[in-house]
């Protein structure tokens, strides 16, 4: 789907809204001075960084709570923003790599995406579903319900009207899922939406677990792909310094080997490296959470092992 020369157009989000932890913001700024364009660069990519995205703060005191929503006018003008931005790299043919921030931008990346791919396929890899509505979320952080937006589920929240809710439940599908609330266990079923737990990485292994989600959201190998990667996906022992930790997570080889195998598919299109939280745990796990977090990205852009 990309035209040569080959181009990554780098959105560093340093937003933090979409949930209470102070720190999350801080994640893109650590990641791209740990190096990560140089390196994407020696993997033979033109790499496009216009600085970290900016944004006005809207104070919570001007931003009190719709419904359950916390923050809603805030995350939906910051992300609203997004959603514009990776749209106008995606339409130039260049391959928008949003870093994160937390993972309520993933309503605007995808919305995005969508807008330049109407075909589009998600693959969301994470502890968490990311699928609260409005009316299930127990705590009313965004950062737990973007997919349910993209889905257009739940009851229709005006302020997020511009979201694009035309995702369709059998173009997403989830890996290392483990803490999935009760509300959302129920809208999965209902929905149909496929989903591979942590038991189901055990049971199958992840080779054969990559492919069976790819065989369900694109079995003919056709269709662009969105890969949008919760850093808390992976086991918090290889992963600490993130916002929702969740014991029993993905070894470090499983999470490169989902980006690996995307990367081969040639359908990538959009890719968001999302909540890491550089405020979080000692020094030596806030270098190893950005290190991974650059390994991830390097992975499913072309980095092999041979
Ligand atoms: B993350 C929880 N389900 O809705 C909620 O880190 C957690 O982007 C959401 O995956 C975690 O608040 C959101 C309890
Ligand atoms: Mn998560
Ligand atoms: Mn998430
Ligand atoms: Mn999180």
């Amino acid at each position: 789907f990309l035209p040569d020369p080959k181009t990554i157009a780098v959105v560093g989000c340093p937003f933090s809204g979409g949930q209470p932890r102070v720190g999350v913001d801080k994640g893109p700024i650590h990641i791209v001075e740990a190096g990560l364009l140089t390196q994407l660069k020696e993997l033979g990519w033109n790499v496009q960084f216009d600085g970290h995205h900016q944004f006005e703060e809207i104070s919570a005191a001007n931003d009190p709570p719709i419904g359950k929503l916390k923050n809603p006018r805030f995350v939906s003008k910051v992300t609203k923003a997004v959603a514009q931005v990776v749209g106008d790299h995606a339409k130039k043919g260049k391959l928008p790599l949003t870093i994160g921030g937390d993972h309520s931008l993933a309503m605007g990346t995808i919305s995005g995406t969508l807008d330049t791919y109407p075909d589009a396929c998600v693959i969301w890899i994470d502890a968490h579903a990311d699928i609260n509505t409005s009316d299930t979320t127990d705590t009313g952080n965004i950062h737990g319900m973007p997919v349910s937006f993209l889905l257009g589920l739940g009851s229709k929240v005006p302020e997020f009207s511009w979201v694009k809710s035309s995702l369709r439940p059998d173009r997403i599908v989830y890996i290392g899922l483990r803490d999935v609330d009760a509300g959302e266990k129920r809208i999965l079923k209902e929905n149909n939406i496929k989903a591979f737990s942590m038991h189901e990485v055990d049971k199958y292994g992840i080779g054969k677990v990559v492919e069976m989600a790819l065989d369900h959201v694109t079995p003919n190998r056709d269709r662009p792909i969105h890969l949008s990667f919760d850093v808390d996906a992976l086991d918090p022992t290889v992963a600490p310094s993130t916002g929702t930790p969740v014991r029993g997570g993905l070894t470090f080889r499983e999470g490169h080997y989902i980006c690996e195998a995307i990367y081969e598919t040639g359908l990538l299109v959009a890719l968001d490296l999302m909540e890491v939280n550089p405020s979080l745990e000692d020094e030596a796990s806030v270098k190893q959470t950005v290190a991974v977090g650059c390994s991830l990205v390097r992975s499913a852009l072309g980095e092999t092992l041979l």
